[in-house]
């Protein structure tokens, strides 16, 4: 299956309505239980379901037509033809490309880019919102969360608010494979941003993880694990129990470096300063303070606590930046 097939089976019979320009911003999401391998690395479509939670930062994103050539501008900076980011978005727009269109891209993330933040998930998913504006699809969420998934896979989650689940799907044109709210808040949650290092990573995520699956032997036991967490982190959503949705996503965030240290080569996204700040929370923990962490493709920590710790936690850790989720 193409992504072309599968974006005409979304938009093929809606007549385009093209505006000159449109603007939109969407958060970064944070997974408590990890996506972290596909199925299919053309459509994005993973291995196991992820379960995350939306922060109040994003990406700003203004996408104008033009009949020149395209253009992509990221944080102010005219990205070159050759780059990354430049190729990876022209790549995406090129599935909605009508003859003779070209498309100039300006964006700002609130987010250090590719440091592990999560600032492609919210780029894409700005983007796919201004595709949306631009063209008048007027498709739903989930209609929306699948075009994002085929930039991204975590995009396919930050089009929505709180706690989201992103269902793996079986089928395999993908349609199945789409996030969707989870209908709960949890106002005392707090999240907070150990910054470590903001450098653009040594190995970006898509690589590391198709690394991870061809080589891993432990990568065997993720889907099982995974499917295990996402119980676990369900149930306390349910019933507001922060020691077991601290423990089973500090687990899952390590279960998957796991999987990344056994591939070959390793994937070691870790630099002593972030192994000194697990640590640092296992030791607060140990002395009574309800603190756990996740971390994603980068080196930078995310930490978990409730609001009635958070001032506690701050003076312990000075640098943390908290980051308050969107509900
Ligand atoms: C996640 N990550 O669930 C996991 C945890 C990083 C570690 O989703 O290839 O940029 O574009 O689908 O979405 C980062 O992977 O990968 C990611 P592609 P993506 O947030």
């Amino acid at each position: 299956m193409r992504r072309e097939t599968c974006i005409e089976h979304l938009i093929g019979l809606k007549k385009p309505a093209i505006k000159e320009c449109a603007s939109h911003f969407a958060p970064v999401n944070i997974a408590l239980v990890k996506y972290w391998g596909k199925r299919d690395a053309l459509l994005n479509l993973p291995n196991t379901s992820s379960l995350s939670l939306t922060l109040s930062l994003g990406t700003h994103t203004k996408l104008a037509t033009t009949d020149e050539c395209d253009k992509v501008v990221l944080n102010g900076v005219t990205q070159t033809n050759t780059s990354q980011m430049y190729t990876r978005t022209c790549r995406f727009l090129d599935l909605f490309r009508l003859p003779g269109l070209y498309f100039e891209v300006d964006t700002v993330n609130e987010i250090p880019t590719g440091a592990g933040l999560a600032s492609s998930a919210s780029g894409f998913a700005a983007l796919v919102l201004c595709l949306d504006d631009l063209f008048g699809w007027n498709l739903d969420k989930k209609q929306l969360s699948i075009i994002a998934r085929l930039a991204s896979g975590s995009a396919s989650r930050s089009l929505y608010r709180g706690f989201v689940q992103w269902h793996k799907g079986i089928q395999e044109d993908g349609m199945d494979s789409f996030a969707e709210a989870i209908n709960t808040s949890w106002p005392e949650l707090c999240m907070g941003m150990q910054i470590v290092c903001s450098d653009k990573k040594p190995i970006d995520s898509r690589a590391a993880m198709q690394q991870t699956l061809e080589t891993s032997h432990l990568y065997q036991k993720w889907p099982d694990q995974v499917a295990c967490d996402l119980v676990k982190v369900r149930e306390a959503l349910t019933t507001k129990d922060f020691t077991l949705l601290g423990k089973t996503s500090e687990h899952n965030a390590l279960s998957m470096h796991a999987t990344m240290l056994s591939s070959l080569p390793s994937v070691m996204y870790f630099l002593p300063e972030s192994c000194a700040a697990m640590h640092k929370v296992w030791q607060l923990r140990k002395e009574g303070l309800e603190v756990y962490f996740t971390m994603d493709a980068g080196p930078n920590l995310k930490i978990l606590c409730l609001e009635k710790d958070r001032a506690t936690l701050q003076k312990e850790l000075p640098a943390l930046e908290f980051v308050p989720p969107l509900f």
